[in-house]
């Protein structure tokens, strides 16, 4: 028995419908993939790449829009935040990044914890505001500089929401101040932590880890942080790392990990897709500076939506994807477009070619010109308001 939700005024809705009522999706190479998520059925390995070996760009995309509106109907999120990265000074040195610099190298830095809340006492000008924060893995420092900073952040407004630290941070801030994970962890959202962003998680493949990241914490190790973060009550995030040289398997075996922790925890809250950006890395000559096209990157928020069935939120940051391929995402899957995101580095360094910032205003109409409704919401996905 097929179940299909109808919104009104939703042409894709009422499109769908029309190709099931005529027994048209029935045709074709994925029409038994329909059928699945259409009642609702979990997708497997061999699922999941079919979906990237099929051509059927649309039929995918409608699955993922469906999906997706069994969630959250026609809303769409966002959210007024900006990014800090208070050193670039990295000891891993990834052949993905273009961001981290070697200590003592040209254009290395480290801000002092002032400055980092010199710049937020001037940025803050609504709340409430998400600030993200991430940086290089410093080698001396430690758990005292991030107390510091986080609470200090807290003192300026309880209101201002801190994402910071990926699962790859912690670990390390975990090592340099000779604590453990879960004790490092505590001490942070004692001084006001409030989740942790997904980076770091690249594609949990050993294969690509030994290329291109030797140096980072594994797969495994990653979640294992996250286990521990969420066992504790700190919601996280989760992503991956994709065109550059993984394969389609490795990619969905990536997924169905995430799938398997969250199906434990139920810590995650948005899973975002990184497209690699490819200038000024090691990785990005190692392919030509070749950046995947855009029928990858929309299959892929399509199929993230399609595979991880126990995550709410499918981010499409616009920062990576472009800001016409994160408002077409809309449509295939995804139900949240990151936010301002004043100050953005890491990618910018990789060659991204997007502004660095948008106006809320601007958000707003690229989320009303997509058909959607656009929400505010606060870094816990509460709802600030409607923005109509
Ligand atoms: O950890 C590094 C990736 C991540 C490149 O949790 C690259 O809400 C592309 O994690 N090309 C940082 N990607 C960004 C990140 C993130 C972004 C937006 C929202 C959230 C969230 C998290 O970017 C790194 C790494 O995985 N990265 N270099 C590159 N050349």
């Amino acid at each position: 028995m097929i179940h299909v939700f109808v919104y009104e005024n939703s042409y894709i809705h009422s499109r769908l419908l029309e190709r099931i009522m005529e027994g048209r999706w029935k045709d074709g190479e994925i029409a038994d993939l329909v059928e699945k998520v259409l009642n609702g059925e979990r997708l497997s390995k061999d699922d999941g790449l079919r979906l990237y070996r099929s051509d059927d760009l649309l039929q995918i995309g409608y699955m993922a829009n469906w999906a997706r509106s069994q969630r959250h109907g026609k809303n769409a999120y966002f959210i007024s935040n900006r990014h800090i990265n208070p050193s670039n000074i990295c000891v891993n040195r990834c052949k993905i990044c273009a961001f981290g610099r070697d200590p003592g190298a040209d254009g290395a830095y480290l801000l002092r914890v002032g400055e980092i809340l010199n710049i937020l006492q001037s940025s803050v000008y609504r709340v409430p505001f998400e600030v993200h924060i991430v940086g290089g893995l410093h080698p001396e420092i430690g758990i005292d500089y991030y107390i510091e900073l986080i609470s200090g952040i807290k003192k300026i407004s309880p209101d201002i929401y801190v994402k910071a630290l990926t699962a790859v941070e912690i670990d390390h801030i975990a090592k340099v101040s000779g604590l453990d994970v879960k004790t490092t962890l505590r001490s942070l959202k004692r001084a006001g932590l409030d989740m942790l962003p997904g980076g770091g998680a690249e594609i949990f493949s050993e294969r690509c880890r030994r290329i291109g990241w030797d140096k980072k914490i594994s797969g495994e190790r990653w979640m294992e942080i996250m286990r521990i973060a969420h066992s504790i009550g700190i919601k996280s995030n989760a992503t991956m790392l994709y065109g550059h040289i993984e394969t389609e398997e490795e990619r969905i075996d990536h997924l169905i990990k995430l799938r398997d922790v969250q199906d434990e925890t139920g810590g995650f809250c948005a899973f975002i897709p990184l497209a690699f950006t490819p200038d000024n890395t090691r990785i990005g000559e190692m392919i030509n500076h070749k950046r995947c096209g855009g029928v990858d990157d929309l299959k892929t928020i399509a199929i993230s939506r399609l595979m991880l069935d126990n995550f709410d939120h499918i981010k499409a940051y616009w920062i990576g994807l472009g800001v016409k391929t994160a408002q077409v995402s809309l449509s295939f899957g995804a139900d949240d477009l990151d936010g301002t995101i004043i100050d953005e580095k890491v990618f910018h360094a990789a060659g991204a070619k997007s502004e660095n910032g948008m106006g809320r205003g601007e958000l707003i109409n690229l989320i009303r010109e997509a058909g959607f409704l656009p929400l505010e919401r606060d870094g816990a996905y509460r709802i600030v308001g409607s923005a109509d």
